[in-house]
């Protein structure tokens, strides 16, 4: 007999909540044309659902507002570093803590301790931030990434999996002395949120052991990526979340962590490591840049609110839940004939710009043209991760992805199912409305990062 469906639904209940407001595409017009055509320079008073990102944007549990409360604001020595520090060691295995206030100054300290100028990095798939830390400290970035996570048609299942020969040609080009560490993510954030399966990991620490390399584990998702594991990956089907995430960072040697996005927390970071010696630099020099080694550029009751976030990042439900509202718009998306990254990943839809408005070139900015169209039609706030996030090269030449892709990110515990409907909705709109969507020109850029703060005017 076919088993009942038994939908999930969210483990919690509301007790405060934001009102929100609706704007008139009139109102929008405006906002859009003083912010550049740039959903990052949009006033957050002008947005109605807010999916630009899910960094620092989930609702905090009671648990974690009562936390707060117990902030120990102490300079030196909080309880809540202590606290902090339990939780990193007891969820993730990792020895020594660093705290940050978040996870691209966790990136800088590692960055700067170990690479060196001329060095290369391999990591799967790169991230903005990530790479520019990696840039700024001599390295060059070299993708790792299995060929199906550049496919938004592929439905490998974990397309965050690094490419073992790819890796292994990296070393025999450059030498192992030439490769500080593998910077290894979970949950592909620029491939549209793609787990690594743990066949995947287990491979990888054979191979970089044997070559002496190390692995940096990008763990900011690593809890979304534990859950993909737990669905389709032999053998994990009855094991617990927070088993399945100890296991996964049993296979490298320290991790940058954003705790904006798993952790469930407003700000906060740190950095993670097993070796004494690389703690004890990594310690020396957060005081230099962040602040005293037991806050780290956190508030007391910051690294409470981490502390209690990674104990419910971890739930079953919890996870569940986040995981499969993200599915459920890109099921939802998908039934609408819109094309997006498939198979949907777990903190994002991405919506398939290139494919969408086949009219424009790379250099019209597609995914920034659909991103702001958007938001014209219904306020919805969404992030270009294409052409404009890529950047450019050493040389000064703009880098063109094989991903041209509008994310829709979905904050954890902050919008609800009917929320879900709205956007598909607007999508749907603006997707059948394709054909008149027009590029865009960029007229101011800055040097790094230009996505944040680039500013275009339609062609
Ligand atoms: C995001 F448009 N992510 O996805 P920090 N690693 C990974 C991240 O996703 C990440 C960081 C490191 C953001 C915020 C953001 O190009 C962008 O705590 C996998 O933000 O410093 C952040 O962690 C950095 C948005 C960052 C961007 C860079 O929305």
């Amino acid at each position: 007999m076919e088993q009942r469906k038994r939908s999930w639904a969210e483990p919690y209940k509301m007790k405060v909540v934001e009102l929100i407001h609706m704007t008139t595409r009139e109102e929008r017009e405006a906002a859009l044309k003083e912010a550049g055509y740039n959903t990052f320079l949009l006033k957050s008073k002008d947005v109605y659902i807010d999916l630009l990102t899910d960094s620092g944007t989930s609702a905090m549990s009671d648990r974690q507002w009562a936390g707060m409360m117990t902030g120990d604001e102490a300079y030196a020595g909080s309880e809540n570093f202590y606290h902090l520090e339990a939780a990193v060691q007891k969820y993730y295995g990792y020895k020594y803590l660093v705290p940050t206030h978040q996870g691209r100054a966790a990136e800088h300290i590692i960055s700067q301790l170990l690479i060196k100028q001329g060095d290369v990095v391999p990591g799967n798939m790169y991230f903005t931030t990530t790479r520019l830390h990696q840039e700024l400290a001599g390295g060059t970035f070299v993708d790792v990434i299995i060929d199906e996570a550049h496919d938004p048609d592929s439905t490998h299942p974990f397309k965050g999996n690094v490419d073992l020969n790819k890796l292994q040609a990296v070393i025999d080009k450059y030498g192992a002395s030439k490769i500080p560490y593998v910077a290894l993510a979970t949950a592909v954030n620029m491939a549209g949120g793609q787990p690594v399966s743990m066949q995947n990991l287990r491979e990888l620490r054979e191979l970089t052991a044997k070559h002496g390399i190390k692995v940096i584990h990008d763990m900011t998702r690593v809890a979304e990526n534990a859950y993909f594991i737990k669905k389709r990956e032999a053998g994990y089907a009855d094991k617990p979340i927070g088993e399945i995430v100890l296991e996964i960072c049993s296979y490298t040697d320290g991790a940058t962590m954003s705790a904006k996005k798993d952790a469930l927390v407003n700000i906060g970071g740190f950095l993670a490591l097993n070796d004494w010696a690389l703690f004890e630099k990594a310690r020396n020099m957060v005081v230099v840049y962040e602040g005293l080694h037991t806050y780290g550029g956190m508030a007391g009751r910051d690294m409470e609110a981490v502390a209690i976030g990674i104990t419910e990042s971890v739930e079953e439900n919890h996870i569940r839940a986040r995981v499969e509202q993200v599915i459920y718009l890109g099921e939802k998306l998908i039934a609408m004939g819109v094309p997006v990254v498939h198979p949907i990943g777990g903190h994002g839809v991405f919506l398939n710009a290139k494919q969408i408005l086949p009219h424009l070139t790379q250099d019209q900015f597609p995914a920034q043209a659909l991103a702001a169209e958007l938001y014209l039609d219904s306020g919805v706030r969404s992030m270009e991760r294409g052409i404009v996030s890529a950047g450019r090269n050493k040389e000064g030449k703009n880098n063109y992805p094989k991903l041209e892709l509008v994310r829709l990110t979905i904050p954890r515990r902050v919008y609800t199912q009917a929320h879900m409907d709205v956007v598909a909705e607007s999508v749907q709109e603006v997707y059948e409305n394709r054909s008149k969507i027009t590029g865009l020109k960029m007229v101011y850029e800055p040097e790094y990062l230009r996505f944040f703060q680039a500013r275009f005017d339609v062609l």
